[in-house]
């Protein structure tokens, strides 16, 4: 490919390392493809027009910032207050305030003029994620007729909650813009395209791509992965226990961000349960690690307190003076201590209600030791079991088929862990990160160029 790779994504990459997920999966893409990343900075503040330059990565990296009204309507308020909830199958949680969508497009339509004024004709962009849906739309507006990709990481909202927006029309407006829309997994393509069959303006050609207006749109599963490698790597380094001399014998480990979509309080009621049932004889701790996010939405700040209820009323109910069950961690930890702490697990526990992929699922059998594995428990609406199908599949909803898989992972025979966890194995390394970006990459190249005329005024 001639062309530069413009990556756009809500945060701007931190330093030469982050940590974050998407850098690692983007860094050699980028950095190949003499390539830019364009993000936001984390703090508001003055409003920028043009980027500045960061430097220190072997990548260009562009930044912009947001205003404190921006911060609250576009990010706080439409992108995680509407289309958060949306996708999440969340509309009880969904905050319709019209100063929300208006930052939201004003902010699209100013980081669209940026981007036109450092665009070269054969550059490729690709953009990430819910918060800038309608960027292509901008850009095309601008008369930019580049090939744009966009990747989707949350599930694909249904038909019926996508009408809770006042003009539910709009949002496949707006991914019709692009040249490519890359999906976590096979069912979000098929609520995508149910989508566009229930929309007069769209046609369906015989490839199964979707003409819209001018433009030609391809819809595709790209399942994100780990960085299988260099996770196995840390994980197998004999580090020492991060639980210093106060390991619990036998445990189960759930991480995610403190997140209503993520299922923590039905996992804490489900433990609960099944120490209630005779597993409190067994002794066996939750260890949860639950960063905070978003702290200023209040749905989250409703969450939060109710685990911590949960946590402290299980926890009267069961402790003994020696034995804690349930240990929650409401903090970021360091990466190194996250992989040991998976090793070391008898089980990891998933039951997000509904998840684009879920990392944690795939750093977990990434992380385990061939010869003795600790047991997925997943949920079936994380769009990581449509590969880990040999992970126990619970339904989240279902505290009991939570709590006797809890039973049935801590008791499952060492020939039984270990076939289940050469599947998902299998099944973690086809969908590596690497091969991830490449694949979307690769397709997005062979797209149907953009006539110059946008499609949707
Ligand atoms: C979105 C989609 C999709 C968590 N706590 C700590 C920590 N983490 C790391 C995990 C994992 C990442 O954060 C979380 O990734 P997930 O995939 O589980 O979830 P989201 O953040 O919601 O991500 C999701 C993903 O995008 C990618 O497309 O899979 O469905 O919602 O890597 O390890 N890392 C450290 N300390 C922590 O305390 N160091």
């Amino acid at each position: 490919m001639a062309g530069r790779l413009i990556v756009v994504s809500n945060r701007i990459p931190e330093g030469p390392n982050p940590a974050g997920g998407l850098v690692v999966a983007l860094k050699d893409a980028i950095t190949e493809k003499n390539g830019t990343w364009i993000g936001a900075y984390g703090e508001p503040g003055e409003a920028t027009d043009s980027f500045d330059e960061l430097e220190g990565t072997p990548y260009r990296r562009l930044a912009f910032r947001l205003t404190a009204e921006e911060h609250s309507n576009y990010y706080l308020g439409f992108a995680n207050s509407v289309l958060w909830p949306l996708c999440h199958r969340r509309v009880d949680l969904v905050e319709l305030q019209p100063e929300y969508e208006r930052d939201y497009l004003s902010v699209n339509r100013r980081l669209a003029a940026m981007i036109l004024r450092i665009l070269k004709p054969d550059d490729m962009l690709w953009i990430h994620d819910y918060h800038f849906l309608p960027l292509a739309q901008e850009l095309r507006r601008l008369g930019v007729s580049n090939r744009i990709g966009f990747f989707l990481h949350i599930p694909f909202p249904s038909h019926a909650d996508l009408s809770v927006l006042p003009q539910p029309e709009t949002f496949a407006g707006w991914l019709a813009d692009y040249n490519l829309v890359g999906l976590q997994t096979g069912a979000d393509v098929a609520r995508c395209l149910e989508m566009y069959r229930a929309d007069p303006r769209a046609e369906f050609l015989p490839d199964g791509s979707v003409k819209f207006g001018m433009n030609i749109l391809s819809v595709r599963s790209f399942p994100i992965g780990i960085d299988v490698d260099s996770f196995i790597e840390s994980a197998s380094r004999s580090a020492p226990s991060p639980f210093g001399r106060e390991e619990p014998a036998k445990y189960i480990i759930g991480v995610d961000r403190l997140d209503y979509s993520k299922g923590i309080p039905n996992r804490f009621r489900a433990f609960g349960r099944f120490l209630e049932n005779g597993g409190a004889e067994k002794r066996p701790c939750l260890v949860q690690i639950a960063p905070p996010t978003r702290e200023r939405v209040k749905a989250y700040q409703d969450i939060t307190r109710e685990l911590e209820e949960i946590a402290g009323s299980l926890n009267g109910q069961f402790a003994t003076l020696d034995w804690t069950p349930i240990r929650y961690i409401h903090r970021q930890i360091e990466r190194e201590q996250l992989a040991t702490l998976y090793r070391r697990a008898s089980a990891a526990l998933v039951t997000s209600l509904a998840d684009g992929m879920n990392l944690v699922a795939k750093e977990f059998v990434a992380a385990q030791d061939p010869e003795d594995p600790g047991v997925l428990i997943l949920s079936k609406f994380a769009g990581a079991a449509e590969q880990l199908t040999e992970a126990l599949l619970v339904n989240p909803y279902d505290t009991d088929d939570i709590a006797s898989a809890i039973d049935r992972a801590l008791e499952m025979p060492l020939d039984e862990r270990r076939r289940r966890h050469a599947f998902c194995m299998q099944a973690v390394r086809r969908t590596d990160v690497s091969l991830w970006s490449t694949q979307f990459l690769r397709v997005l190249e062979r797209c149907m160029p953009t006539l110059n005329l946008p499609s949707s005024m």
